[in-house]
């Protein structure tokens, strides 16, 4: 069911134009476009690390100062990263809709940046840490170079990237604020997203499927093409864009 042509894009825009509530679900593809590596792309960061080794409360307990530098080095591409077509057009939708909830599985704030306000960041935020003490303690680290190898919290504790690793619980706050969004919506839009991570892999699964809409957005097919009803293939930062001026 690949049509990404005119045909596509223009059924894509009648849905849309007929839905009172529209969910999104990002994932790095959105930020491909940005320059921000993706994690399983060519060239993406799962391509020269191996998620076990960095992404897991295991490796930074095993060695904590590996996966700041490997946090930080993401920090330097992203601070470089600017949002782009994709994230603009996605906070410009968020103004057409009586509600228009995003759900990102990106850490690196450029949905924020480009404006996007109703934005559940499910897996976190790179640019915030918390202490392994008092997890409730966070330090927005954005700007501030960093002091020593391994942060501290005033309580004297590690911090630790405020990020959900693998083998980690989701916020159960933003699982459940995802979850009412994908099971209200007439359009669920999924972009640039592998859609191999769960749980927000299977958000898809939620939609009510006698009346709501799932539009996929990627350059590749992913698990969910079939069950798409609409897929527009080729990048976000192009094809959301168009697809917002149409409206
Ligand atoms: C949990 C934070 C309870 C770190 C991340 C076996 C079966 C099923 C599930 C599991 C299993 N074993 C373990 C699990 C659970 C596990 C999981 O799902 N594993 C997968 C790999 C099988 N999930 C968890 O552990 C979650 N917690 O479930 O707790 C539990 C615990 C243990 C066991 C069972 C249950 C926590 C998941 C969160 C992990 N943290 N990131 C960090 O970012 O540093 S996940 C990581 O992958 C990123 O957050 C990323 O966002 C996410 C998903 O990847 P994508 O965003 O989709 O990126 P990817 O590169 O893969 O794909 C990019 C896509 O974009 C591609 O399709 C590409 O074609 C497309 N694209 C590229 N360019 C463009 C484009 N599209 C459009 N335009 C373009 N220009």
């Amino acid at each position: 069911m690949d049509v990404s042509g005119s045909d596509a894009i223009a059924r894509a825009v009648g849905a849309l134009r007929d839905a009172r509530a529209v969910a999104a679900i990002t994932g790095a593809g959105i930020s491909a476009e940005s320059g921000v590596p993706t994690f399983r792309g060519t060239g993406g960061l799962w391509r020269t690390f191996r998620a076990e080794d960095l992404a897991t409360p295991e490796a930074f307990a095993r060695d904590p100062a590996l996966v700041w530098d490997w946090y930080r080095w993401r920090r330097s591409r992203i601070a470089a990263a600017r949002p782009n077509g994709g994230h603009v057009a996605l906070a410009r939708l968020e103004q057409r809709f009586a509600a228009f909830t995003l759900l990102t599985q990106n850490v690196d704030g450029l949905h924020l940046e480009a404006g996007s306000r109703n934005l559940v960041e499910l897996h976190g935020n790179i640019w915030r840490a918390r202490c392994t003490a008092e997890p409730h303690r966070l330090f927005d680290q954005r700007g501030e170079a960093p002091k020593d190898a391994l942060p501290r919290c005033p309580c004297g504790a590690l911090l630790r990237p405020d990020i959900v690793w693998f083998g980690e619980l989701l916020d159960q706050t933003a699982l459940d604020r995802a979850a009412a969004a994908v099971r209200a919506c007439d359009v669920l839009l999924v972009v640039g997203t592998s859609a191999l991570v769960y749980p927000v892999a299977a958000f898809p699964s939620l939609v009510d499927r006698a009346h709501a809409t799932i539009v996929e957005v990627n350059v590749d097919a992913t698990p969910l093409t079939a069950a798409a009803d609409i897929v527009l293939r080729g990048p976000a930062g192009r094809i959301l864009p168009h697809v917002e001026r149409l409206l």
